[in-house]
Order: structure tokens, then C-alpha cells, then sequence
């Protein structure tokens, strides 16, 4: 009998479904889910508009396997986190954008692959946690450079140093995820989010999934001229011109009203 794979896949509408899929270890990111997971971003890549992460069973992911890593030495243990560091990058600066659905655990290395999509929508079980400190390690899948961007490099050394744990709500208030839904409603409404993105121009969604973190890494003025090499580059495309086109004809959806008003 074959073994259940550690990561399910889907095609749905060219929107890649991607599940964590070992609940019964809280979906621990062993080398067999690793690897499954690199399979699913390069195939998502190569045929979805857009991937969601989420995860089966109770949680979202439990970070690293220890039992695995208690085996690692130090050098095994770097080829490990660059390995993380290569894939969770396909995800941040890949071809396509994704957006994670969070409930449950999300913590130490599952919060670092949330971190590396574009888009989070956590329910109201979800909680975070870096309990690295705790367990005598550091973070290696690439926490340090994503996570302090996203929460300050301040919070996270509070969560690492205390073993601190967010809720969803807190999780939202410092900029960790910028959705927070009802319990069970994650992976609905990180859908209904994937259908929204794939509407767009592929190659506007390309440009956000690329230029927005690396302008962020730059100064302000090679920022600036990134920018315009980005938007020349997309303006004049071909659907770019047609899309224009149809909204001065007025075919195009008008704005959406906020959803929070
Ligand atoms: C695991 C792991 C794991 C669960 N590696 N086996 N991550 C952590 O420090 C988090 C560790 N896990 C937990 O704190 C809890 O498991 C949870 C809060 C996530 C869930 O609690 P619960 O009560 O639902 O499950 P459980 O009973 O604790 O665990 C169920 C099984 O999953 C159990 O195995 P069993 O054979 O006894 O049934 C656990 O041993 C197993 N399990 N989490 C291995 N993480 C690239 S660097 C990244 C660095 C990090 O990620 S550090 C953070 C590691």
C-alpha cells in the first residue's frame, strides 16, 4: 500500500490547493513534507494563477520535526536551512502569488512558511509562536529576514525570547496577517481571496510577487527607478492595453466598497 502524501495538491480553477497533509505529527515540516512542498510551489508555478496553502487537521503546522532534527549536524544542519531558504524563496519571489490559511498552531517553521507568502488569512483558532528559544535553536527557514519585516525586528525578539504566543486578533493588529475570519473560514476565504488575484493581469501579480520585496530592499532612489522599469514593463503589454481600454469603454468592474466600513 502506498503512503498518503505529506502534501496534497489540486488544481482548481488555476488556483493550486496546497495541504499540508500530516496531521497526526500537527503537519511537522519533516524532509518528506519539505520535499512534497517543493514539488506542489514548482508545479503551482508552472500551472495555477495563484497557490493557498493551508493545512489538515487541527493545525496549520507545528514548525520543524524535532524528532528529525535532534539527528542534524551542524553542517547537515545548514544545507537544511538553505534548502528551507531556496523553497519558502519560490513562494516570496516566485512566478505566482500565494495566500496561507491559518488556524491552529502556527509556529516556528510554519510561521516562517506563512511569512513567505503574500497573502494571510488566519481564523480565530489560529495562534503564533516562535518557540525556538525554548527548544535551543534559532529560526532557519528564513523568520529572521521575513517575520521582523513584517512585525519588527522587536516583536519577534520578544516572542523568541519570552516563548510569547499571539492571537489571531494581535497577530492582525502587528501586521502578521492581514485577515482574520471566524473559525473554520480560512481556507474559504483565502479561496475566495486566490479567485480575486487570478482575475488580475499575471503580469501585475508577477510584479508584486517580485519587485514589491526587492524594492523594499533597496534605497530610496534605486527604489524609485526599479519602479519605473516595472511599470513601463506592464503598461505596455499587450492585456494591460486591453484592459485599459475596457474600463474607459466602460467594461470594466468598477472599485469594490470596503469590506470594514
Ligand atoms: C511533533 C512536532 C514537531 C508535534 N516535531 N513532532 N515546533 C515546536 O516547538 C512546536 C511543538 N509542538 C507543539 O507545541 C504541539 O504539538 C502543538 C501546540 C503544535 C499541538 O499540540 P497538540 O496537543 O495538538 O499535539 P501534541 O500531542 O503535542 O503532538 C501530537 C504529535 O505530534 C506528537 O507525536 P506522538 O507520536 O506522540 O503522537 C508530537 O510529538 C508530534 N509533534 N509537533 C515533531 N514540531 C527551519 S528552523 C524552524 C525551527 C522551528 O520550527 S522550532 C519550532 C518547533
Amino acid at each position: 500500500m502506498t503512503e498518503p502524501r505529506t502534501v496534497a495538491y489540486q488544481l482548481d480553477n488555476e488556483i493550486a490547493l496546497i495541504g499540508l497533509n500530516r496531521p497526526g505529527k500537527r503537519n511537522a515540516i519533516n524532509e518528506d513534507v519539505i520535499g512534497a512542498l517543493h514539488e506542489a510551489v514548482e508545479r503551482a508555478s508552472r500551472e495555477a494563477r495563484v497557490g493557498v496553502i493551508y493545512g489538515h487537521g487541527e493545525h496549520f503546522c507545528a514548525g520543524l520535526d524535532l524528532a528529525e532534527h535532534a539527528e542534524r549536524s551542524p553542517f547537515d544542519g545548514v544545507l537544511h536551512s538553505r534548502k528551507w531558504h531556496r523553497i519558502f524563496d519560490d513562494i516570496e519571489r516566485g512566478a505566482i502569488p500565494f495566500v496561507c490559511a491559518l488556524h491552529g498552531a502556527v509556529v516556528g517553521g510554519g510561521l516562517e512558511l506563512a511569512a513567505s507568502a503574500q497573502i494571510r488569512v488566519a481564523d480565530e483558532t489560529a495562534f503564533f509562536g516562535l518557540p525556538e528559544g525554548q527548544r535551543g535553536i534559532f529560526v532557519g527557514g528564513g523568520g529572521s529576514v521575513r517575520i521582523a519585516r513584517l512585525m519588527s525586528a522587536a516583536r519577534m525578539a520578544d516572542m523568541m525570547l519570552t516563548g510569547r504566543t499571539l492571537s489571531a486578533a494581535k497577530a492582525e493588529s502587528v501586521n502578521l496577517v492581514q485577515y482574520v475570519v471566524p473559525a473554520g473560514q480560512a481556507l474559504t476565504e483565502a479561496r475566495t481571496l486566490a479567485a480575486r488575484i487570478a482575475r488580475n493581469a499575471p503580469m501585475s501579480n508577477f510584479a508584486v510577487v517580485q519587485a514589491l520585496p526587492r524594492i523594499q530592499d533597496m534605497s530610496h532612489d534605486d527604489g524609485l527607478f526599479t519602479e519605473s522599469l516595472m511599470a513601463a514593463m506592464t503598461q505596455t503589454s499587450p492585456e494591460a492595453v486591453k484592459r485599459l481600454r475596457d474600463f474607459l469603454e466602460k467594461r470594466a468592474d468598477r472599485l469594490d466598497r470596503p469590506r470594514d466600513l
